[in-house]
């Protein structure tokens, strides 16, 4: 597959709370950098997302009395899952992992900052509705295919890929250059989900 100036490489996440040892460690999570980081020198677009949650975080189970991590409230916006306590702003789980090639990046893009609000998406929070403004650098830049890579599979990629597609881009999830956490069923209704949007999968060696 040629991949053009046309086409972005979104890398969601690569950050050491979501790799092994980290505060909310996705199986496997830091298999994914060799991946990305091949495929990254392949693309003159490269945009990096960093979660990056104040400590009061309302997503942050221990900022609940009585709630357990991976147990679901409701918000004005919907239903929300409690995570351990992660990529709390300045702290070292916040970084991306070490040996991400993060100069390949032309932008970084935080999420997930705002106290009452969670972003798993790219483009919008929880709510929907409100942008990060990555959809106007996208736009601006007159980007068409998305391709995605990174962490989680089931939450922050799966929410990105369906955004850039309802937004109107191609998107292409590289599917070994992710991992996943799997709850209740999330990767496979992830996969479903890309079935039914159009989203397509690519796998990592159709694109060296
Ligand atoms: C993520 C849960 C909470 C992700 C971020 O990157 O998929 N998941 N915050
Ligand atoms: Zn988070």
């Amino acid at each position: 597959m040629q991949i053009s100036d046309r086409d972005v490489l979104l890398v969601i996440d690569v950050q050491n709370d979501f790799c092994t040892a980290g505060a909310l460690a996705v199986p496997g999570g830091e298999k994914v950098v060799p991946a990305i980081n091949r495929i990254a020198a392949n693309f003159t677009n490269v945009v990096l997302t960093q979660d990056w949650h104040p400590s009061d975080h309302i997503s942050f189970a221990p900022n609940h009395a009585g709630k357990q991590p991976f147990q679901t409230i409701e918000l004005d916006y919907g239903t929300q899952v409690l995570w351990p306590t992660h990529c709390v702003q300045g702290t070292a789980g916040a970084e991306f992992h070490a040996e991400l090639e993060i100069i390949r990046a032309n932008l970084v893009v935080r999420k997930g900052f705002r106290r009452g609000i969670d972003s798993y998406s790219a483009l919008f929070e929880n709510d929907h509705r409100t942008p990060t403004g990555l959809l106007g650098y996208l736009r601006e830049r007159e980007l068409k295919t998305v391709f995605v890579a990174g962490l989680a599979l089931d939450f922050c990629v799966r929410f990105s890929a369906e955004d850039a597609r309802k937004a109107g881009f191609e998107v292409a999830v590289i599917e070994d250059a992710c991992r996943g956490i799997d709850l209740d069923g999330s990767v496979g209704a992830t996969h479903q989900s890309f079935r039914e949007r159009g989203i397509s999968t690519v796998s990592l060696e159709a694109l060296l």
